[in-house]
């Protein structure tokens, strides 16, 4: 190892004054920082928020601010590591709760962040990208990928709310966010592709074969679907392992968005399991069931729609509190990221 690195005091004042006049820095009184050895720094904290606090005040929003004001009516979660108006739960991610009442429509738009919902809780929703209109039932995940048109509707009763997830502090720290409005979207006739093209795993339509599509080809997972195939999942997995699917682009077999990857998880009744440490950050959203998580030391206890921030480099442990029900968890991290850029790292 270097031996102790030299600090600003030791130089002449003179001579920082000069580097400062020409908008230099002398790297060395910071370089360990930058490049900590074995662990990044992490401001980022793990964190838990409980839905149950959240949802009252949610829900006055929509009395305190019509949609028209708001574009999109989102109470943001802020990690306690940073400042509330970076507006990240991950150094990656972006999480808030989305609101629309019965009627409610949030304007067309596409942007350069990914972004995507899970649906927490109501009936009768709707997102439509690029003009394919994808319904939204309880714990749907829907996917409104980078530079697609994106406007959100509402046809049921009863508020419908959902969780955004966007790599926006990513796409906004690199100076790449921006928006752009439109007029709203003409929808296509048909049901969506989960309904259609891509009915089932392991069977894609003839086409496919000649011409694969490359860009986003499913943007619906109902979660009906993922709930059973858990269920059947966990019946060949051993006790103590994950019982975790991944969502991927069903042309591919990869990732289905560029930076954000995203898994169900399901812990059997009294189940206790211990995901790796990795590199990459995430946030944890319970979709059925309580129980408790251990985040790099920190316990919460947590409950159905509760979401959970992951730091980086920090394993979890996550225990179902009930003995006769499953548990199911919905996992959004920043793999896709660090794989792409080469350091996707799990350490046993
Ligand atoms: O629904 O398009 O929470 O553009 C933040 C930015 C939701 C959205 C957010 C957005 C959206």
């Amino acid at each position: 190892m270097t031996e102790q690195l030299g600090t600003l005091d030791e130089l002449p004042p003179s001579y920082l004054k000069e580097l400062t006049s020409l908008d230099l820095v002398p790297l060395w009184p910071f370089l360990r920082g930058f490049l900590p050895y074995g662990i990044p720094e992490r401001k980022t904290k793990p964190a838990h928020w409980a839905y149950e606090s959240i949802r009252p005040l949610l829900l006055q929003a929509g009395d305190l601010t019509p949609i028209e004001k708001a574009e999109r009516r989102v109470l943001v979660l802020c990690n306690p590591g940073h400042n509330p108006e970076d507006a990240l739960v991950t150094p990656t991610i972006y999480v808030g709760l989305q609101l629309i009442l019965p009627g409610e429509t949030a304007p067309n738009h596409k942007h350069t962040p990914s972004a995507v919902r899970l649906v927490v809780e109501g009936g009768g929703g709707f997102t439509t990208v690029n003009g394919e209109k994808l319904p939204m039932e309880p714990g749907d995940l829907i996917l409104t990928p980078p530079g697609l048109w994106h406007e959100h509707g509402h046809e049921g009763d009863g508020p419908i709310i959902w969780m955004d997830a966007l790599d926006l502090p990513l796409i906004y720290n690199i100076e790449a966010s921006y928006c752009t409005e439109g007029e709203p979207q003409q929808m296509k006739p048909d049901p969506d592709g989960s309904q259609t093209r891509y009915r089932r795993a392991g069977v894609l339509p003839y086409q496919s074969l000649n011409q694969r599509d490359y860009g986003f080809p499913l943007l619906r997972f109902p979660w009906r679907e993922v709930r059973e195939a858990l269920k059947d999942l966990s019946k060949i997995t051993p006790a103590g392992d994950a019982v975790q699917l991944a969502y991927v682009n069903p042309e591919t077999g990869q990732e289905c968005m560029p930076t954000l990857g995203f898994s169900a998880l399901m812990l059997r009744p009294g189940e206790e399991f211990t995901l790796p440490k990795r590199s990459s950050s995430g946030v944890l959203k319970v979709v059925e069931g309580r129980g408790q998580a251990d985040i790099d030391g920190a316990t919460y206890d947590w409950d159905q729609h509760d979401i959970i921030a992951v730091p980086t480099h920090s394993p979890i442990t996550l225990v179902n509190r009930s003995g006769q029900e499953p548990a199911y968890l919905f996992l959004v991290d920043d793999a896709p990221l660090h794989r792409k850029l080469g350091f996707y790292e799990e350490f046993k």
